[in-house]
């Protein structure tokens, strides 16, 4: 066994630029010889991502659209995958929106539409895409999405997206006891908060990561790199008996009182 992933095709979605996290992925991925599908929800991304795609080593092709909150979408996407590439052996799921007004204040004023919203893109996502995967992942695999602190514990500011991230940590795990019997794995990365578009206009940013810089026992802040090398450690084999679990990718900022 070796942790090239040369032979092996695995679907990233999320890639927005090259500050995303699935980007770091993505290298990460391209370094161990995979060959990777992207998807993108927002038309305005496609042609940023297929440069991002045309830019790596290795020739990854296919550049799909994927609006996670259509069915119909979702659906075309994984049968113009099937009929274009066939057998997949993972997928990484780099997924999550919320109204920017619910990630401020408290928790308490978010509306129905709004927590529904939020539930539906960064949570229910990966049940939906996993059902259409799994009809691909003929030779099992491994599912990847990423979660953070937020949704184990009440972190200022990250509100109804909390509530959301535990709702997706509780998938990940009957997500993991569904599949497991097709040798599929599900698992989580809880990252550390890292720049990201996502991450854009949030006002005490810089003071979040330096509290990491000074309170986390590896005392600084993660990348996407970390991110990516962990991922790939998830989709390869080297993690076989790993499933239904979370890895904190994180500086072990967790751990921390
Ligand atoms: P990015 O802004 O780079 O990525 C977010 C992605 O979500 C975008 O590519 C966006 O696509 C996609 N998205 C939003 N709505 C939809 C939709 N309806 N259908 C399909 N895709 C959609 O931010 P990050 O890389 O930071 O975020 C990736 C994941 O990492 C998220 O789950 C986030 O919660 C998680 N995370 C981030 C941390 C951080 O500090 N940055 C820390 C821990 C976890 P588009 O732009 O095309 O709409
Ligand atoms: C505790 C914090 C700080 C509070 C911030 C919360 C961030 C939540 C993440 C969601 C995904 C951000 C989000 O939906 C932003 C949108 O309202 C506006 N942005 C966009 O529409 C852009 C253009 C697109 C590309 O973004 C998306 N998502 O589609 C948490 C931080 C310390 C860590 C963090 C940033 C976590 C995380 O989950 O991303």
């Amino acid at each position: 066994m070796s942790l090239s992933l040369e032979g092996k095709t695995f679907v990233v979605m999320g890639v927005a630029n090259k500050r995303s996290i699935a980007w770091g992925i993505a290298r990460s991925l391209d370094k161990a010889g995979a060959t990777i599908i992207f998807t993108y929800a927002g038309e305005r991304f496609e042609k940023s991502v297929r440069e991002l795609a045309d830019s790596l080593e290795g020739s990854h092709k296919h550049v799909l659209p994927c609006d996670v909150t259509n069915d119909e979408d979702i659906k075309t996407c994984f049968e113009t995958i099937q009929k274009e590439v066939g057998t997949i052996h993972g997928l990484a799921h780099c997924i999550a929106f919320a109204e920017k007004e619910d990630l401020q204040g408290e928790y308490l004023n978010t509306n129905r539409d709004n927590f529904l919203l939020a539930h539906n893109i960064s949570s229910y996502s990966l049940t939906a895409v996993s059902k259409e995967a799994r009809k691909l992942m003929t030779e099992g695999g491994s599912i990847l999405t990423l979660t953070y602190l937020g949704g184990e514990r009440i972190l200022q500011n990250y509100n109804v997206m909390g509530v959301a991230k535990a709702s997706l940590e509780a998938s990940v795990r009957y997500l993991a006891g569904d599949l497991g019997k097709d040798g599929i794995r599900v698992n989580s990365i809880s990252a550390g908060p890292i720049r990201t578009l996502s991450a854009k206009g949030i006002g005490d940013f810089n003071s979040i990561l330096k509290e990491i810089e000074e309170k986390a026992p590896l005392r600084k802040n993660t990348t996407p790199e970390e991110v990516g090398d962990t991922a790939v450690f998830l989709l390869s084999d080297y993690s076989r008996g790993v499933t239904g679990e979370n890895i904190h990718v994180d500086s072990g900022y967790h751990i921390v009182g």
